[in-house]
């Protein structure tokens, strides 16, 4: 959290829409695929990479269906290998029997994905166990940023460029020092819109690879002597690997299990990126579309009731009519309900018209005016007494708190602690029916 003194850290407006994505997706394919492995090495046949009956709008219909607003495909992973034509390595589709050797894997999915209104993002692995000049830092950092430059000049808009931070030796032995600072001034120069992501600037990797953000994440992080935007992104793999191997068809995460990662990731503010590997025809494997289908139906079911939407709601004052507390129930991001000029607390009460069975509260801040909460809870009137339900400290973009059902009809939201004047946009109770 920021201290007083020091201006409020605010998202940039692409950090902001981001955010508001809540769940992407990343696809594994490559010459992994092909080879069974997780990590190539490099040495591979360009030849090996033959995908039997590829079909990009597969992807994108099943992720449109599941909700997805943006896939992160690996346009180069750490063999090497290059899913689109490159003018700088014969180690790519060209030298392929896909397509004749006139295959473009980059280019099918963005424009599949435009097709269905997702957004694209591009992972390009720095370390890079082909590449000859790896390792001869100035050389290869030459390399890398001609890679980049064909990819961001050729394939139209893309929002998140996704940097890994893995490096290993060259074959000369020596360590590759990556030029970041002038990779980033690329990206900027070519993709003013591009979020970098991991080894970047604008968007934080959460620490894992199990989908698992902490309580009160916070998208505000102290970097050098200064707090900045820098939210949380939680990568995960529908499956125990990141690429596509049969012998996991039967491995694809449970139900229960995604929807306890989407608690612990969107509903701990943070983005959840979950991995869907295509398989070795190309399409994404029959028993990851259907698990995407189901997931997608518990999240419509979780959030179809909401008892705040019939509920009274009073608030203990607030800032003006466009700041009232109908602002909470609104379904508008950009609305919120704020307490009387200067106040840094304040509750609202809901009544909820007849006693209610609920234990999720969903909690969302106008994240455009920052993180300004730094202590709440949600109480319910029993009898003549409140009761803590749950509390916290962070809220930001999105809480799902999760308790024990509760049945009660007066809940409040109080905001104890904030170092501005709060801004709550939406304020839901919802049952979750897995738990
Ligand atoms: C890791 C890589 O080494 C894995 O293969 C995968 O790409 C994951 C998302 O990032 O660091």
């Amino acid at each position: 959290m920021a201290l007083a003194a020091e201006p409020l850290p605010l998202p940039s407006p692409q950090q902001l829409a981001w955010q508001r994505h809540e769940f992407i997706a990343f696809a594994h394919f490559g010459m992994n695929t092909f080879t069974d492995r997780e990590w190539g090495e490099g040495k591979e046949d360009p030849t090996l990479f033959n995908p039997t009956d590829f079909d990009a709008r597969q992807w994108a219909a099943a992720l449109k269906d599941a909700g997805v607003k943006l896939l992160i495909l690996t346009a180069k992973h750490h063999d090497g290998f290059c899913l689109w034509p490159s003018q700088f390595t014969e180690h790519c589709v060209k030298n392929s029997p896909w397509r004749g050797g006139k295959g473009d894997v980059v280019r099918e999915v963005v424009d599949a994905l435009r097709e269905e209104r997702i957004r694209v993002g591009l992972y390009l692995s720095p370390w890079d166990r082909n590449q000859p000049t790896y390792g001869d830092s100035p050389k290869y950092n030459e390399y890398f940023r001609s890679q980049l430059r064909e990819l961001l000049t050729n394939y139209g808009p893309i929002d998140e460029v996704w940097f890994d931070g893995a490096c290993g030796e060259g074959p000369n032995g020596k360590k590759q020092e990556y030029d970041w600072p002038s990779y980033y001034a690329l990206i900027r120069q070519l993709q003013p819109n591009a979020l970098i992501a991991i080894s970047g600037p604008d968007i934080r990797w959460v620490g894992n690879e199990s989908g698992v953000a902490r309580e009160d994440e916070s998208s505000v992080v102290r970097r050098g002597d200064q707090a900045s935007w820098y939210p949380a992104e939680c990568d995960v793999s529908i499956r125990p690997g990141w690429f596509y191997h049969q012998s996991e068809d039967g491995k694809a995460k449970s139900l229960s299990t995604l929807a306890d990662i989407y608690f612990k990731s969107v509903g701990r503010n943070s983005v959840l990126l979950l991995n869907i590997p295509p398989d070795r025809r190309g399409r994404i494997a029959e028993p990851d579309v259907a698990r995407l289908k189901e997931f997608r139906a518990f999240l419509d079911r979780l959030y179809a009731t909401d008892y705040v939407r019939s509920a009274t709601i009073t608030a203990s004052s607030h800032l003006d009519a466009a700041h009232s507390e109908s602002q909470l129930r609104d379904g508008d991001l950009d609305t919120c309900w704020m307490p009387a000029a200067g106040q840094t607390t304040g509750q609202v009460e809901f009544d909820l018209g007849q006693p209610r069975t609920f234990n999720i509260a969903r909690i969302q801040e106008d994240v455009a005016l920052g993180e300004r909460v730094q202590a709440y809870h949600v109480e319910v009137l029993d009898a003549a007494n409140w009761h803590t339900i749950t509390a916290g400290q962070v809220i930001g973009q999105k809480q799902l708190r999760r308790f024990p059902p509760v049945t009660a009809q007066q809940v409040r939201l109080v905001i104890d602690q904030a170092c501005a004047p709060p801004a709550i946009s939406e304020f839901g109770l919802h049952f979750n029916s897995l738990q």
